[in-house]
């Protein structure tokens, strides 16, 4: 395992005296907390949106900064006794801005969809301040009377948001309708190329001229190629969109300065949103970066949209991005993204079918048809032989965003737990044995199952054998040792 700061025999002693805490009110949580390292230990895990993070971000957030409450801003609270949250926030949003290179960093949403909340609320605040507010005669959004927000609850109708669609790998909140971005938005959708499955920056730019949205969002959760957002902020000015990057996926690529020019959103976009649990390697939160002129309305997150800060998952966000800052996560960062390729060149070599024949970030989308899998059954044949994935919709698919007929692979997880590209080959040989030994077995209403399969005897137990040894070959938190 790798880059991880914290020596672990010191964190070992400190792991194990928690659970025992713990033990003595419910052992319950104990053990199942035990058993959850346990499992991660296991498993080759390819989930492209989870990581693992440090001991030391870990213990960050264990302690009795959750007694908190602060809600407000640096040096701006509604409670008293704020000294050292204030501290926390202000060492978090410096490190963010320095990793970054962002004028702005507002570090309290407690997740990704918090964080595009808090992006979408404040370009609204933002846009309805000037020049609508200015011909109101009033000064600040929070001046507001309840008539002017009642205008502004209809205006909302008319305000438009384009995002990546879902089956191409954009995300719920880009404006889609069980989110609450596609109730306050009316939202249209870009795709991707149907033959090369890449995005295509004239087509983006005919939508946006004939939409003309407020909210031009780029970024995504399962394409698995690199966005050029200089282009995307020239078409979200020629309509008088702010574009807004959600960068959640590929924010540890950006502070490990593989995304740069064109291909790094900060110094591009309006407003940039992320989480900080996945390729950045950090706790489970979120995170939003913006110049000067939107600060004002992103730091009014909270109480806008947020409930109040979390200071114990700020203390951990600020230790995520002190590591994030030293040379050796740019080291991890372009392994990540080698290894991606050493993955995606292992399936090709074998015959399998990848959305847009490969990828430049951290994120495989590999189509199962060819091997007459449904994303469902390909994902569950692959966790019976310890391989965890997740399915996912491949663009114009099929079988739809429940069964899908795709599986997302990611590697920031097994590169943190130190695999290579000799590795990578050896996962993909893996995969395909997996899937080309499975097949969908039973009917379902009204044809084939989607959801049943059966591996040939023997096929599972022996990849799961083989998966355990290339573990064993990199242990997870060596030296926690919790017996
Ligand atoms: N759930 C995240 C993912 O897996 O991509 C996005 O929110």
């Amino acid at each position: 395992m790798t880059n991880h700061p914290v020596a672990s025999e010191q964190a070992s002693t400190a792991f194990r005296s928690a659970l025992d805490v713990v033990r003595q009110v419910e052992p319950r949580i104990a053990d199942a907390i035990g058993a959850e390292i346990a499992d991660q230990r296991a498993s080759l895990k390819l989930i492209a949106s989870e990581n693992y993070a440090s001991p030391a971000v870990m213990l960050a957030m264990g302690n009795w900064l959750t007694d908190k409450y602060a809600e407000g801003t640096v040096g701006r609270r509604f409670y008293a006794g704020c000294r050292s949250v204030d501290t926390i926030e202000s060492v978090a949003a410096e490190h963010a801005r320095a990793v970054f290179g962002a004028p702005h960093a507002y570090v309290q949403p407690h997740s990704g969809i918090d964080a595009n909340l808090v992006a979408f609320w404040a370009v609204l605040a933002q846009r309805v301040e000037s020049p609508a507010l200015a011909r109101a005669g009033v000064r600040h959004v929070n001046d507001l009377s309840e008539e002017d927000w009642a205008q502004l609850r209809r205006a909302l109708g008319d305000q438009r948001m384009l995002g990546m669609s879902l089956d191409a790998g954009g995300h719920l909140t880009h404006g889609f309708r069980p989110n609450i971005s596609g109730k306050m938005f009316e939202q249209r959708s870009y795709g991707t190329d149907p033959e090369t499955g890449l995005l295509d920056y004239d087509a983006v730019r005919a939508a946006a001229r004939e939409f003309r949205p407020l909210v031009l969002v780029a970024g995504y959760s399962a394409y698995p190629r690199r966005v050029n957002f200089r282009i995307m902020r020239e078409i979200a000015d020629e309509v008088g969109a702010t574009l807004m990057v959600d960068m959640a996926h590929f924010a540890g690529l950006v502070a490990g300065k593989v995304l740069t020019g064109d291909f790094d959103p900060v110094p591009h976009a309006g407003v940039v949103t992320t989480t900080t649990h996945k390729s950045l390697r950090g706790p489970r939160g979120g995170m939003v970066l913006c110049h000067e002129d939107l600060a004002e309305h992103v730091d009014r997150g909270c109480p806008m949209v947020l409930g109040g800060p979390l200071p114990h998952m700020m203390a951990a966000k600020a230790v995520a991005l002190a590591e994030a800052r030293q040379p050796a996560f740019g080291d991890y960062a372009q392994r990540v993204v080698d290894n991606a390729r050493a993955l995606a060149e292992g399936l090709l070599h074998r015959g399998a079918s990848l959305v847009t024949g490969g990828t430049d970030n951290h994120l495989v989308l590999l189509d199962v048809q060819g091997y007459g899998l449904t994303g469902r059954q390909a994902e569950a044949a692959l966790l019976d032989a310890g391989i965890v994935t997740n399915r996912n919709a491949v663009p114009r698919d099929p079988n739809g965003a429940w069964y899908t007929s795709g599986v997302r692979l990611g590697t920031p997880a097994l590169t943190t737990r130190g695999l290579g590209g000799a590795e990578m080959d050896e996962i993909a040989e893996l995969i395909d044995t997996v899937l080309r030994a499975t097949s969908p077995s039973g009917t379902g209403a009204g044809g084939p199952s989607k959801a049943r399969y059966a591996i040939a005897a023997g096929v599972a137990a022996k990849v799961a054998e083989r998966a355990a040894e290339l573990l064993d070959r990199h242990p997870l938190y060596p030296g926690v040792d919790l017996s």
